[in-house]
């Protein structure tokens, strides 16, 4: 889209509510020429007071309230309307559609809040937060963006460590004296900052539960059973899932991805034969080849990246995993066994226990390794490319190449930090949601 500081002058129109149907919607306008437009909407002109809501009715259009918000008294700082409509996207459609023949733009990505800021209605920062915010999908996640202490403090504290560490060296280049700058604290902080950025991806990332085990355990009914639909092929063949499948759940307001996966064998992955789970009549050593060990080599990569392991006995290796919940499938068909936990795809006798076993597990496991800060998607990258750029200047011997390293990463740092209006709009604003 074109730079919209050329557009920052006129007035833009968006829904701020999702795209479905719901009961009522929110369309949005801002701009200085906001209530010229809508009063072409309307027969007659309503005489409009500040945040105080009017009742409309429109042959042709909807009944609907609107709320007016004089500048500079609005979320963007601009004369602003709020349109509030029967939900449906036909209805919003039908607005959004007059409003622009009467003279509105439809608004960009975010452009709402990019005038937020440059009306000085907020700080990037701020910004970034409100954005991060619409998208946190864990209560955790949202918690940290809504309390966890700003991740640009470390940087400007990194900043300062750079800014002396360039004035030792340069000074051993000058005066040819000295070993220059220490370089271990400094590599220290910002691995210490580059950690916390992964941390906080790994820690609000969709947790992730594996369905792993022997072929023919009753993964694949499990897992129909809780998505609660047919998605997955389901035969007494053993070896039926080759291709791992994922459906994202909810269970006890909590949202997980559950993966079903190809069932191990004892040729590919190192299951004793005789193993429990295997046909009787099968051959347990049969060698595994061809798109099913190529399964398996998916399972096991996944095994590895789970949080947690929903472990169908026998699932070799997964005895001494802290993330394994061990169970018993197709519980209906046999005497409970041991420490295992009951349960069936098919009669769904034990599902809510395991859900329930699932979700504290992965509660009890995000609980612990809280990150000490609040990264933006852009701090993020930023902290990223920072321990990437001090490698460069560590791997080089020469001092005066080191330091034009040491330079740039100086640089990269203290733009971020004071993000030129210019650039704002393409760092951060294009990520947004349209109307917000
Ligand atoms: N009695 C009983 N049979 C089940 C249950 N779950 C699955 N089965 C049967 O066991 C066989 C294998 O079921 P799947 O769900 O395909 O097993 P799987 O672990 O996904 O198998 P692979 O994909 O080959 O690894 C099918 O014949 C199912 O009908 C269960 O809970 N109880
Ligand atoms: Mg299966």
């Amino acid at each position: 889209m074109p730079a919209p500081d050329i557009f920052l002058d006129d007035t833009i129109v968006a829904a701020a509510t999702g795209p479905g149907a719901g009961a009522i919607a929110l369309i949005r306008l801002s701009g200085p020429e906001a209530f010229p437009i809508l009063g072409r909407l309307l027969t007659t002109q309503p005489r409009w007071r500040h945040g105080r809501a009017r009742h409309l009715l429109v042959e042709g259009l909807d009944d609907f309230l609107v709320t007016p918000w004089f500048a500079p008294r609005s979320y963007t700082g601009e004369d602003t309307v709020e349109i509030s409509c029967h939900g449906n996207p036909l209805i919003v459609e039908r607005f959004l559609s007059r409003l622009k023949d009467a003279g509105a733009r439809p608004a960009g990505p975010g452009e709402f809040t990019y005038r937020a800021v440059r009306h000085g209605k907020m700080t990037v920062t701020e910004a970034e937060r409100i954005a991060h915010r619409l998208r946190a999908r864990l209560p955790w996640e949202l918690e940290l963006v809504e309390t966890g202490p700003d991740a640009g403090l470390a940087f400007s504290r990194l900043l300062t460590q750079v800014h002396l560490a360039q004035a030792d060296l340069e000074s051993a280049i000058e005066f040819q004296e000295g070993d220059g700058p220490d370089w271990e604290p400094l590599a220290m902080e910002i691995r210490r900052i580059a950690a916390q950025a992964r941390l906080q991806d790994h820690w609000a990332r969709l947790p992730r539960v594996l369905l792993l085990g022997a072929v023919n355990t009753g993964k694949s009914t499990l897992f129909n059973r809780i998505a609660g639909y047919e998605r997955a092929i389901v035969s007494d063949q053993p070896g039926t899932t080759r291709d791992w499948l994922e459906a994202e759940i909810r269970h006890d307001g909590l949202p997980f991805l559950l993966i079903d996966s190809a069932g191990l064998r004892p040729g590919a992955a190192g299951l004793r034969p005789g193993a429990a789970g295997l046909r009787p009549g099968a051959d347990p050593m049969a060698p595994v080849e061809g798109p099913e060990a190529e399964g398996i080599r998916h399972t096991l990569d996944l095994a590895r990246d789970a949080d947690v392991l929903v472990a169908f006995s026998p699932a070799p290796g997964t005895a001494a995993d802290p993330r394994a919940i061990a169970v018993q499938g197709k519980a209906d068909d046999g005497s409970p066994r041991g420490e295992l936990l009951p349960v069936s795809g098919r009669t769904g006798a034990g599902v809510q226990t395991l859900l329930d076993r699932i979700v504290d597990e992965i509660r009890a496991q995000r609980s612990t390794d809280r990150p000490q800060w609040w990264f933006s998607a852009r701090l993020a990258e930023l902290a990223l490319a920072l321990e990437a750029g001090f490698g460069r200047v560590q791997g080089e011997v020469l001092p005066e190449v080191r330091a034009l390293h040491l330079k740039a990463l100086a640089l990269r740092l203290e733009e971020a930090l004071e993000v030129p209006p210019a650039d704002l709009y393409e760092m951060i604003f294009s990520r947004f949601c349209i109307g917000k």
